[in-house]
């Protein structure tokens, strides 16, 4: 086991009450497979996943864990975990194969049944529309830059609403807009793999405004009064050089308050436009806006994996760039690409990531004491580390104490949260299952539940079972 880390954050017995929603998460791409199937158009991850160097080892999501044709099976894995809630999404071109038009009656119908089999088996659904598997016809005509996405996405999220407004409960409009903006359009990390820092700041705004159009949509066609969501990986943000203060304030501003702030505050921050004055004018933003972004949520969606940690560049010395994404050369930063992003103290997953779980009851408290009414829910966390298989008279097992060790101290530091009187009202471990990792192909291995890629066998692994227990017990099992 690698991850040794302080002795803290590591209590056992630690116990959640009953409303207290602990789950799993995916994404339709990263588990689906099912690619040019039933009408599914291809997504931006379909073209960049075919693209020769983009992603590790020329991986694609054409099969990954065939969960399109396996869905019944891996719904009732969930029910043997006891799992209280499944957060998964929507694959926006297996409704619309361009992105605008009728809704496809079979993709209709997968999410369909997949929505009446976790009702089926007591199972929350809860939704995500973007988890970013754009339509490529709307890439075509610029993707997160041209506005028009933004009414496109609203329509689609209407089509769905239609559908299934009556069994979701929750809706997810988008999935870590962060990584839809700066990753997608600013460093090219991920689909659709431009690197153009302006465009990555119209995307921001694009991708606030279809969230704000997307929520009205839903709540005007859902007809079971469901909870409005969004889900955010904030950046835990530290640092203790002379020149910290001003790089934290430049990286909360992008990462952050980007979103969050016209999101739940109906306003860009100053210092933000200030910034990024160089890149862009903003102009993109039009009247009546900020308006349409600014709409309550019933809850908000946190996603946690570790930290960054960050000083001004003098501009002589190697620039340090160890902000936890792949580097391919261009930035997501754009008008702070002169903030260093440092190497931090160990332990890591597999991903490099350190671990931090001081970070995640930090991000809580912070969120709560910004946005004091606002229930949270953590709707990701989890690590990758490098499993084993290992063949016992039951039958093959994995030991993966490694994350049931992060998941412990997670868990631990949202129950120090909770002590502290943060409305927090569950937890969604990412992930369910191995899956799609985007940039890192199947190298990186997140899931709770093993898959075989040859043969799609799921092998529960230890982690699985301890959550098992947790759900079971209503308490971190004893360490
Ligand atoms: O796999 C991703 C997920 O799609 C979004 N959040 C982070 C995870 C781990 O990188």
């Amino acid at each position: 086991m690698v991850t040794t880390g302080s002795p803290d954050y590591r209590d056992g017995g630690l116990e959640f009450g009953p409303d207290f929603v602990i789950g799993s998460a995916t994404a339709s791409y990263q588990i689906e497979g099912a690619a040019r199937e039933d009408g599914r158009g291809p997504s931006i991850w379909d073209t960049f996943s075919h693209t020769p160097g983009r992603v590790w080892n020329g991986d694609t999501g054409d099969v990954a864990d065939d969960h399109y044709h396996r869905w019944e099976s891996d719904l009732d894995l969930m029910a043997d975990l006891g799992l209280q809630s499944y957060r998964f999404s929507i694959a926006w071109p297996r409704i619309q194969a361009t992105g605008s038009g009728a809704a496809n009656p079979r993709g209709i119908e997968f999410y369909s049944r997949l929505v009446d089999g976790l009702l089926a088996r007591g199972i929350r659904p809860i939704a995500t529309l973007y988890h970013w598997d754009l339509p490529q016809a709307l890439e075509d005509r610029g993707g997160w830059t041209d506005r028009d996405t933004a009414y496109r996405f609203a329509e689609y999220a209407s089509r769905v609403t239609e559908a299934l407004g009556d069994r979701v409960h929750t809706w997810t409009t988008l999935n870590e807009p962060w990584c839809s903006a700066y990753l997608g359009y600013g460093s090219g990390a991920h689909a659709p793999g431009r690197t153009d820092g302006a465009a990555a700041l119209t995307a921001v705004h694009h991708l606030n405004l279809a969230h704000g159009l997307a929520v009205q949509e839903v709540r005007r066609a859902a007809s079971n009064d469901p909870d409005l969501s969004v889900t955010h990986n904030f950046h835990v943000i530290r640092g203790d050089d002379d020149t910290s203060p001003e790089a934290k304030r430049r990286i909360d501003a992008l990462a952050n308050r980007a979103f969050i702030h016209p999101m739940l505050r109906g306003e860009y921050p100053a210092d933000l436009l200030e910034d990024t004055a160089g890149v862009t004018d903003w102009s993109f933003v039009r009247d009546g806006d900020l308006a349409e972004i600014n709409q309550p949520l019933d809850v908000l969606g946190v996603n946690y994996y570790s930290t960054v940690t960050v000083r001004m560049w003098d501009g002589a010395s190697p620039r340090e760039n160890n902000d936890g994404h792949k580097d391919v050369g261009g930035s997501p930063w754009p008008g702070s690409t002169d903030v260093e992003f440092l190497p931090q103290a160990g332990p890591y997953t597999e991903m490099g990531w350190n671990i931090a779980p001081d970070g995640l009851e930090e991000l809580l408290l912070s969120l709560r004491d910004q946005f004091p009414d606002q229930p949270l829910m953590i709707t990701e966390n989890g690590a990758a580390f490098p499993d084993k298989v290992r063949m016992t008279e039951s039958g093959p097992r994995v030991h993966d104490a490694d994350r049931i060790d992060y998941l412990n101290r997670h868990f631990t530091a949202a129950h120090r949260a909770l002590a502290q009187g943060v409305n927090l009202r569950g937890y969604q471990v990412w992930s369910l299952m191995d899956n799609f990792e985007w940039g890192y192909g199947y190298s990186k291995r997140f899931g709770i539940i093993r898959v075989d890629y040859e043969t799609q066998e799921r092998i529960l692994k230890d982690s699985a079972y301890w959550l098992q227990e947790l759900i079971a017990t209503r308490r971190t099992p004893e360490l």
